[in-house]
């Protein structure tokens, strides 16, 4: 099975990375994880993007806060899918980093998930790899199934409490 990459700009994003990687580790995917910055280390940033894929890596997840370029430079230098967090590490409340990550010229594509959302970023790098695992879009469905059950549940006791 490919390796999800998965770099932070800084081992402070990892309470935040930290989500993706039990994800992935919930669905038995194996990662590659790395502190690599777009401004401090971006010669080890370049690097590891072009050799991600001569690696097994089939997905990057990229994790910044700030003017958050991490994503958008990794990018750059691979044709592999990139997954960008805007990380929530800044005064403005991760609205830098959002805008920083989503607004990427045309050609260069980042795809970013919600301000801190490190769970979907996990899902949909697992979703990529779905595309040629049968076995891991099975435990998809399995997963999709399970959280429908859960909130069906919750109506169902939301229903008892209001509903006569
Ligand atoms: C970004 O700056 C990092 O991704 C982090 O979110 C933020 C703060 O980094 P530290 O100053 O905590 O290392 O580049």
């Amino acid at each position: 099975m490919k390796k999800v990459g998965i770099i932070m700009g800084s081992d402070s994003d990892l309470p935040v990375v930290q989500k993706a990687i039990d994800t992935l580790r919930q669905f038995d995917v194996p990662v590659e994880v790395h502190v690599y910055s777009a401004h401090r280390t971006p010669q080890e940033a370049k690097a590891f993007a072009q050799t991600a894929r001569e690696r097994g890596i089939g997905a990057i997840i990229a994790a910044a806060g700030k003017a958050a370029h991490l994503a958008g430079a990794l990018a750059a230098n691979t044709t592999l899918p990139v997954i960008g967090i805007p990380v929530k590490s800044s005064h403005l409340d991760g609205i830098d980093a959002l805008l920083s990550t989503v607004q990427m010229p045309s050609g260069i594509p980042v795809a970013t998930v919600a301000i801190d959302g490190a769970v979907n970023a996990a899902l949909l790098s697992i979703q990529i790899l779905a595309v040629e695992d049968q076995t891991l879009a099975e435990k998809l469905q399995a997963k999709r199934d399970a959280d429908t059950k859960k909130v069906l549940e919750k109506n169902a006791a939301i229903e008892a409490q209001f509903n006569q």
